[in-house]
């Protein structure tokens, strides 16, 4: 059994022990969020996944645990509409193309609206993915975090952001250990 299956099986367990946790995976088309949930799913990269065009909202449910993936870009006249999917989420994860400088403001006006400003998300922990590692051009955490100016914007907020790949698994381990160490210590 690889490595990334038996991360896929003490996440599944561990979150199964928490009960449910509802999490939403927000960030723009082709940040990695399809890809990052399958692979957490099944602990392999899957290539070929249908690209998501306009509105799309995919629902994974595990007996405890219930992820829903929510592409938010270029939705702005239905902005109401993800809100019925905030109640309840006990974390957000913002998936961010590190290797795709040109879309960085837009990831962060999206950041901005969704999760900065959103009151119904200030006290959840969110987990922001610097994705796509695997490409030389990724930007990584410490100066993502300058870019999007977080250190500012999230200072009173539970938030951290791990450089990841969905395409060879690298940060997951790490990114979802931390989510679930919130996801625990928010229960205490
Ligand atoms: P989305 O669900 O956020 O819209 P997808 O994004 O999961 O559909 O991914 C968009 C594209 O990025 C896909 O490629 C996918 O394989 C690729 N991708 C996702 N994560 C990574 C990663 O970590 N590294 C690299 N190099 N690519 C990644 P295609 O070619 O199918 O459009
Ligand atoms: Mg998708």
């Amino acid at each position: 059994m690889s490595f990334m299956s038996n991360f896929s099986q003490w996440l599944i367990k561990k979150l199964r022990a928490e009960k449910r946790a509802k999490i939403l995976i927000l960030g723009l088309d082709a940040a990695g969020k399809t890809t990052l949930t399958k692979y957490v799913n099944t602990g392999y990269f899957q290539a070929g996944l249908t690209p998501t065009i306009g509105q799309n909202i995919e629902t994974i449910n595990y007996e405890g645990w219930d992820i829903t993936t929510v592409d938010v870009a270029g939705q702005q006249q239905f902005r109401f509409l993800w809100d019925i999917h905030y109640p309840g989420c006990s974390a957000v994860i913002f998936v961010i193309d590190a290797a795709d400088i040109e879309r960085l403001p837009e990831a962060r006006d999206i950041l901005k609206i969704h999760v900065f400003d959103n009151p119904l998300v200030e006290k959840v922990p969110t987990l922001i993915l610097a994705n796509k590692q695997d490409l030389p051009s990724a930007i990584q955490a410490p100066l993502m975090i300058q870019l999007l100016s977080l250190h500012l914007d999230m200072k009173d907020r539970t938030f951290a952001v791990f450089d990841c790949s969905a395409l060879t698994g690298k940060g997951v381990l790490a990114a979802f250990t931390w989510l679930v160490n919130q996801l625990e210590m928010d229960k205490m």
